[in-house]
């Protein structure tokens, strides 16, 4: 990152300069024939430029007080993965997947919005520094950076209490700490979460081992801790997406008295997309709501580079109109996890998809600010 940064201030001083520049080292005078080109250019959208969520600017915020309004924030860390780990290079996995994302324009048709030119000052961060070594750190770290970015005043205080994040997973563990930043800033929050699996197990032994307390918070158990914590609204949170084997059918009598209610992939064949998004819009109302979207609610022709990847689930196409579906709601937050970029294949397709569903995403938050003061 450092060097690539380097490279683009550089090229911005020279652009930037005129059209003579003076080698120091040989003292030649350089003419060039051609003047500069001007930014930004359908190529600049796609292969130049360093690799931010589709080319958005990149502000170290963690070093840099400046205020902003929508985040899409990095956060590297799959030490808590059961099956395939790599998700820690998912974050500049799905930057990757969205460098053509504007150039065509970025214009949401369905959502009729376009996020690259609307009032809103949408930034890329960075990464928050998560050690590959300690997880209890790790998870420790990532929530203090969420909250760090979380309390800053917005660029438009008329219109939002607080900035949004959006973070680039990681495990899904990082959901946990993510749902502790949030409740410093808004208390409990409505869960709408696109997975195949629930991942509230609570028998910790069936998904790892849990010798300490910490090995028992994994991708598959976070939300369980997250409503013992008190994090979660119960009885107003969602899951879409279910596929998965279970101990028994008792797991989803705990994953009720947890606080969810369920959708499974399968129900879409009678109930289509729109039934799945009215039943969410039904269990989460006009409370405020977190999203998070496990990649592998995909089925893996759409999406194989996942950690605990699992048949029989959805197209791009149905979880993008269930994502869109959502407008209105009072999102304050979303995460998308689980991308494993070491296991896609050479189209990039999973990490295109990510990229897709984080333009969702991104649109609803620009289109739909959350005022505390509008919604209590
Ligand atoms: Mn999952």
């Amino acid at each position: 990152m450092n060097l690539s940064t380097a490279l683009f201030i550089v090229a911005t001083a020279i652009t930037a300069s005129g059209v003579s520049v003076r080698a120091r080292t040989s003292q030649v005078s350089f003419t060039p024939k051609v003047k500069p080109i001007s930014y930004p250019t359908a190529a600049e959208g796609v292969f130049s430029g360093i690799g931010t969520f589709a080319h958005f600017p990149y502000v170290d915020c963690f070093r840099n007080e400046s205020i902003n309004y929508d985040t899409a924030i990095l956060a590297p860390f799959d030490t808590a993965t059961i099956y395939r780990p790599g998700t820690c290079f998912n974050p500049s996995g799905i930057c990757e997947g969205s460098r053509r994302t504007i150039l065509a324009g970025g214009y949401n048709v369905p959502q009729k919005v376009n996020p690259f030119t609307s009032l809103a000052v949408v930034l890329d961060t960075g990464d928050i520094a998560m050690t590959p070594y300690d997880n209890e750190v790790a998870i420790r770290q990532l929530q203090l950076g969420h909250q760090d970015l979380l309390h800053r005043t917005p660029a438009d205080i008329s219109r939002s209490s607080f900035p949004r994040v959006i973070t680039l997973g990681g495990d899904h563990t990082i959901t946990l700490p993510i749902l502790r930043a949030l409740n410093s800033a808004y208390g409990p929050a409505s869960v709408i979460h696109f997975d195949s699996h629930s991942d509230t197990w609570y028998d910790t032994t069936s998904v790892g081992g849990a010798s300490r307390e910490i090995a028992g918070i994994n991708h598959g158990t976070y939300f369980y801790g997250a409503s013992k914590e008190g994090l979660i609204k119960k009885g107003n949170s969602f899951h879409a997406g279910i596929r998965t084997t279970l101990n028994g059918p008792e797991d989803y009598e705990v994953d009720e008295e947890i606080g969810f209610e369920i959708v499974e992939a399968r129900e879409i064949d009678g109930i289509g997309t729109k039934g799945v998004i009215e039943h969410i819009r039904n269990c989460v109302g006009d409370n405020l709501v977190y999203l998070s979207i496990d990649i592998d609610t995909l089925d893996p022709s759409f999406a194989p580079t996942t950690g605990t990847p699992e048949s029989d689930g959805w197209s791009t196409r149905e979880l993008r109109r269930g994502v869109s579906g959502l407008a209105g709601l009072n999102l304050i937050g979303a995460d998308i996890v689980e991308v494993s970029p070491p296991f896609d294949d050479n189209g990039q397709i999973t990490a295109i998809a990510a990229a897709d569903l984080v333009y969702e995403v991104l649109s609803l938050m620009v289109r739909f600010p959350v005022l505390l003061e509008e919604v209590e």
